[in-house]
């Protein structure tokens, strides 16, 4: 926190904190793999980016660079003894004046480092989720950001996934102000027709997902066409397989959109090439893809 080392119990903010009240944070999700050269963070350096971009976007200069930022989380993971985690790095408005102009607050920032299992379930991954066609729309560009990772925007994927857990689903899927099909409440979406992948682009308001970057650089490696284009409400019925990719939730197959099957309702052919792919990489088993990981490495303190 704020350039120290802090246990989990002391780990705390002042109640008056400028991003409790107004949202005013930028965040990253980032995960660490056991790999043969032991722990490793998937494309750190991007995720470290996109930090920087959110907070740029959201009027904060963060105290520390990219490159200060990697080596800490490095020291952070290598502390804790952890092989695998999640890492959640968090840059925010901090205590002072209350109200709508957050230039005088200070930015302060943080990084955590924890356990966290499968998202939305290991058989999730395995079996594939049921997914609910939300009622919320995706946030627009013309009222937020969508390309930045901050914390106020999650009210609208909380309101989203609070509705399908409700009706009995594992995960929304949000259209964008066209209509148009966007993302999960936390995954980019994938929808894959007579072995063709299709993706929405960017100008559906998705956020720009590393692991969705990740998943087409892979798809495209094993010789499957791509489309990052606009994807239409029907094509989620008619779609013959669909997947889900973030950082948190790796690679779900979908079996289920509202109610109907999607194709044999079970995890698809090609679903599963790319998830197996991915998957590999992760974990450091797939050469072609190494330079995705960073691996840890505390420089040794004189
Ligand atoms: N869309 C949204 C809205 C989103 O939050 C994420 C990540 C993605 C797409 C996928 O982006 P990427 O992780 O770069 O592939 N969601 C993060 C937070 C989830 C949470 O519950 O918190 C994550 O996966 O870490």
């Amino acid at each position: 926190m704020n350039g120290d080392f802090v246990a989990w119990e002391d780990a705390k903010v002042h109640v008056l904190t400028h991003a409790l009240h107004y949202g005013t944070g930028v965040f990253e999700g980032i995960r660490a793999y056991d790999t043969a050269e032991g722990p490793a963070v998937f494309r750190h350096r991007e995720h470290l980016a996109r930090l920087k971009r959110s907070a740029e976007l959201y009027h904060m200069d963060l105290p520390y660079d990219t490159e200060q930022l990697r080596d800490v989380t490095h020291e952070l993971i290598a502390r804790n003894g952890l092989r695998s985690c999640y890492i959640r790095p968090i840059a925010y408005r901090g205590f002072g004046p209350m109200g709508l102009d957050p230039l005088d607050n200070p930015v302060e920032v943080s990084i955590a480092a924890y356990e966290w299992g499968a998202y939305l379930g290991e058989e999730g991954k395995r079996r594939g989720i049921r997914v609910k066609v939300s009622p919320w729309r995706r946030i627009s560009p013309e009222a937020l950001i969508p390309h930045a990772k901050a914390s106020g925007q999650y009210l609208n994927s909380v309101l989203a996934k609070v509705d399908s857990r409700k009706a009995g689903y594992e995960e929304a899927i949000l259209l964008d102000q066209h209509g148009n099909v966007c993302e999960g409440t936390g995954e980019n979406v994938f929808l894959v027709r007579d072995r063709v992948i299709a993706t929405p682009s960017h100008s559906a308001s998705i956020l720009d997902g590393i692991t969705r970057k990740s998943v087409i650089a892979i798809a495209r490696d094993l010789g499957f066409v791509v489309e990052e284009r606009d994807v239409a409400r029907a094509e989620l019925s008619l779609a013959d397989e669909a997947f889900l990719t973030g950082t948190a939730a790796e690679l779900v197959p979908v079996r289920e959109i509202d109610d109907r099957p999607v194709g044999a309702g079970e995890p698809g052919e090609v679903t599963r090439a790319v998830q197996k792919v991915f998957d590999d990489a992760l974990c450091g088993r797939e050469p072609r893809y190494a330079e995705w990981l960073d691996v840890v490495r505390v420089p040794s303190r004189a």
